[in-house]
């Protein structure tokens, strides 16, 4: 189903808006907002993890998936959140963690209290293999009381479920059921694609381990099934977070036909800045690289007839002007070029909050003010090669989540206007220039930017059915594409530097400006871009 009439919005709920003031942002921090969303023109609201849990990874690690957890709110707020939403005309996704559960999860602690049938709903074996967890060490965790190691790809009280058990299986479409029947839209599944392990587990002498269980062996049958057993009847939206995923794969899980789901998350595209592809070693981004990538995902995926999901932000990542652009001189500029480069492509965007006002990186100047348990842990696997401690800072003020996590800055008041007391993770100090209402009047911010770009989605049909075709892929500075359909065709030229360039276009007869960052011109054969320009022209066919 092509679903990219819609507009994406993610709410980290942890840091969106605290109604009640302790800090922390809540279900009714969301409801006291769907105003602001509305203005905005989004369609969906995806809403990350707010079950019980002991917190370790902000909610990643759930501990009960019908209950929420006290710190967001009850079930009557969510209730009244799902009702001001239909109101609305809002549609809810709510964020299912499928690969893993808390151990304080009942089934985890059935299972070390040594009951085989809840051993079984997650890998345990007698050895361990030199696997590597993704947030540092090893991915397996001793449990003396039964002699067993249990696999962990994320932090040690993030135990794997074993989905080759069907009644794991059965337990989680339960799940999926429970919400749906609450009158939820939507889902997006985490990291789904690293459900499916191997049969045997073995050392990894190449890796860490990631291509044993990455697009594993039944990946394809469980996500069907997982289709057929829950939301596959109904018109729900539903994504996949994949993990160092392939086209190939990719092709499938979001294929139109493949009856699987309806977008996926990849993310080769945001590691264009890892030098020698790790994440933890900085990097300029290698603009070719970029263009390479984003392009041969879009192609193959169109002729494939299967969807992404479009974006440059979520919650594990840096924020976008900051990374690819400039928040500094051409903050307002860069921002509006990312924006618009990303959201006119083929597909669904997703828009993280605080991205539609230019939210920057957090500029912590030290590493106790940083928060995510990953942070800390590459902290000190940094400072154990040798680093030190400035630059092993350094490095995570580039590269961690808590770039994404710092509060959305409201308006000037006290911590951005998202609490009245100290929030749990400390707002960046610029928002007094950064911040919602005052880029609600300015028709120049990046907020009524974003603004228009949604509106432009809505009333011109080739963003949500053409087909895309790219230029100019050599050019150093410009990333060029156009959207056709048979009513009209739209031109995106994006300038990604702070310099001045020049590019050659063919075809420039009866295009009209649709939208810009900077002065009104026409199209021209020989265009002249300023500094981060961006420029968007249409022309009818009839
Ligand atoms: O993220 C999965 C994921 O692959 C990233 O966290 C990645 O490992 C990290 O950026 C590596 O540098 C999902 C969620 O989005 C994330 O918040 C959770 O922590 C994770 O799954 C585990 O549930
Ligand atoms: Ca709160």
């Amino acid at each position: 189903m092509n679903l990219s009439d819609n507009v994406v919005y993610q709410i980290y709920i942890k840091s969106f808006n605290d109604s009640n003031n302790d800090g922390i942002g809540d279900l009714n921090g969301i409801t006291e907002k769907l105003d602001y969303l509305k203005f905005l023109g989004i369609d969906y609201i995806w809403i990350t993890p707010f079950f019980k849990s002991p917190q370790n990874d902000n909610g990643y690690d759930i501990e009960n998936y019908y209950e929420i957890d006290p710190i967001y709110g009850t079930m009557e707020d969510f209730n009244n959140l799902m009702k001001k939403c239909k109101e609305k005309g809002i549609k809810v996704m709510l964020d299912m963690v499928f690969n893993h559960t808390s151990t304080n999860h009942q089934w985890f602690k059935k299972a070390i209290s040594g009951d085989k049938n809840y051993q079984d709903f997650y890998i345990f074996n007698d050895k361990k293999t030199n696997w590597l967890s993704k947030f540092g060490g090893s991915a397996w965790e001793f449990v003396s009381d039964i002699s067993k190691y249990y696999l962990h790809l994320f932090d040690k009280t993030q135990a794997d479920l074993n989905w080759k058990n069907e009644k794991v299986r059965e337990e989680l479409y339960k799940v999926v059921q429970f919400w749906m029947d609450k009158g939820v839209d939507g889902f997006r599944f985490d990291v789904v694609n690293l459900i499916s392990k191997p049969n045997i587990f073995e050392d990894d002498n190449i890796g860490d381990g990631r291509r044993f269980y990455t697009d594993g062996p039944k990946i394809h049958k469980y996500l069907k099934e997982l289709n057929k057993r829950t939301f596959g009847s109904k018109k729900l939206m539903t994504v996949g977070e994949m993990s160092s995923t392939s086209i190939e794969n990719c092709i499938k899980y979001a294929g139109e036909n493949e009856n699987e789901l309806s977008q996926v998350f990849s993310f080769h595209h945001l590691k264009v800045d890892y030098k020698n592809k790790d994440k933890w070693q900085l990097m300029d981004f290698d603009f070719i690289e970029l263009k390479n990538i984003l392009s041969k995902w879009q192609l193959e995926m169109q002729k494939h007839n299967a969807w992404n999901a479009l974006f440059w932000c979520n919650h594990d990542q840096p924020r976008i002007v900051s990374r690819f652009g400039d928040d500094k001189i051409f903050w307002n500029k860069s921002a509006k070029t990312l924006a618009t480069s990303i959201h006119l492509l083929r597909g669904v965007p997703y828009i993280y909050q605080g991205e539609e006002i230019g939210m920057t990186n957090t500029n912590f100047d030290n590493i106790d003010k940083f928060i995510d348990i990953e942070s800390h842990n590459y902290y000190n696997i940094l400072i154990n090669q040798g680093l030190d401690k400035l630059e092993a800072l350094n490095i995570i003020k580039e590269r961690s989540r808590d770039n994404g996590r710092t509060p959305v800055q409201w308006n000037s008041n006290i911590y951005a206007g998202f609490s009245e007391s100290n929030p749990w993770i400390s707002v960046i100090d610029n928002y007094k220039d950064i911040n919602v209402e005052k880029q609600l009047n300015d028709k120049n911010s990046i907020l009524n930017f974003y603004r228009q770009l949604i509106k432009i989605r809505k009333e011109n049909s080739s963003i949500v059915n053409g087909k895309i075709e790219f230029y100019n892929l050599e050019h150093s500075d410009i990333f060029m594409y156009k959207r056709i359909n048979e009513d009209e065709e739209i031109i995106v030229i994006c300038n990604f530097y702070p310099k001045k360039t020049k590019i050659k276009i063919d075809d420039i007869d009866g295009y009209e400006l649709l939208l810009t960052n900077s002065e009104n011109k026409k199209l021209e054969e020989n265009m002249l871009l300023n500094e981060y320009d961006t420029y968007v022209y249409k022309r009818r066919k009839r």
